[in-house]
């Protein structure tokens, strides 16, 4: 059987690593796109300006998930914590949606990507609402990586929400309690038939869920990296899947 070499480049120490050619490639990978004020701030440009490189980053990284056939990538855009920023930085991240699906829709279409979105988006501006809807209306045919922006996300407002419906509905009798398990409770969830992350991935050197997937990622294998989600590459993103390549998981059997 053919091998298939994925090389690339490990720039700490100059060495050649490849993916492993029969290794396991996660199904659905989320990313918490961490740093992105930092990395402006570093080179003394406003905050705004980090969110806009760090939206090109997420181009760069559809790309390499769509070539490994990753099915689901799950990317922390904008948190239910995050509204508590100035208003102009939040009304500057509000455009990127528009602006980025402006720049790289035809290229999602080319590529077969679907996008859909996880979170309370009835709550985002007008504007955005209405350049998402259009790119999940126009990409809801295609068949290739499920590319899933966590927009105005909270696991604890998903979890309690889920909760309150799961509640009306025994209230209006569609459901008895003893109907209730974990199943049942994982369809009152945005991510109700998505499977669960395999890998979560966070940048820029915090070790913290902070509020993103906490259901979802009870078995997720975490990777961490110091490097800013502006400056998150290919080479950084396939280091993070050969790590996972050599991972047991046991998902608490022995
Ligand atoms: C946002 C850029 C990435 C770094 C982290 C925060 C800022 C892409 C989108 C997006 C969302 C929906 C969609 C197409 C693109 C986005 C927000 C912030 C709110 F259909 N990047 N990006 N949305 N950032």
């Amino acid at each position: 059987m053919a091998k298939i070499r994925l090389p690339f480049f490990n720039k700490k120490n100059d060495k050649e690593l490849n993916l492993l050619p029969n290794g396991k490639i996660p199904e659905h990978v989320a990313i918490i796109m961490d740093g992105n004020g930092r990395w402006a701030k570093k080179r003394g440009l406003p905050r705004v300006a980090g969110h806009k490189q760090g939206m090109d980053t997420v181009k760069t990284i559809v790309k390499v998930a769509n070539k490994h056939k990753i099915k689901v990538l799950t990317l922390y855009a904008f948190s239910t914590e995050n509204w508590k920023r100035p208003k102009s930085e939040v009304d500057f991240i509000m455009k990127l949606p528009k602006e980025f699906l402006n720049t790289y829709l035809p290229d999602l279409m080319k590529e077969n990507v679907q996008i859909r979105t996880i979170g309370d988006d009835g709550q985002l501006p007008q504007h955005t609402i209405e350049a998402v809807k259009y790119a999940k209306e126009r990409t809801k045919g295609n068949t290739g990586l499920i590319l899933n922006f966590a927009l105005n996300y909270g696991s604890r407002y998903e979890m309690v929400e889920a909760m309150k419906q799961l509640v009306m509905d025994v209230e209006d009798q569609k459901l008895q309690i003893d109907d209730i398990n974990e199943s049942l409770f994982e369809d009152y969830l945005y991510t109700k038939n998505i499977s669960d992350p395999d890998l979560l991935i966070r940048t820029s050197g915090e070790q913290r869920l902070s509020n993103f997937l906490l259901w979802q990622a009870a078995y997720s294998e975490f990777w961490f990296t110091d490097v800013l989600w502006p400056d998150f590459s290919a080479e950084k993103f396939e280091e993070a899947l050969f790590d996972y390549q050599n991972r047991k998981r046991r998902f608490g059997s022995i």
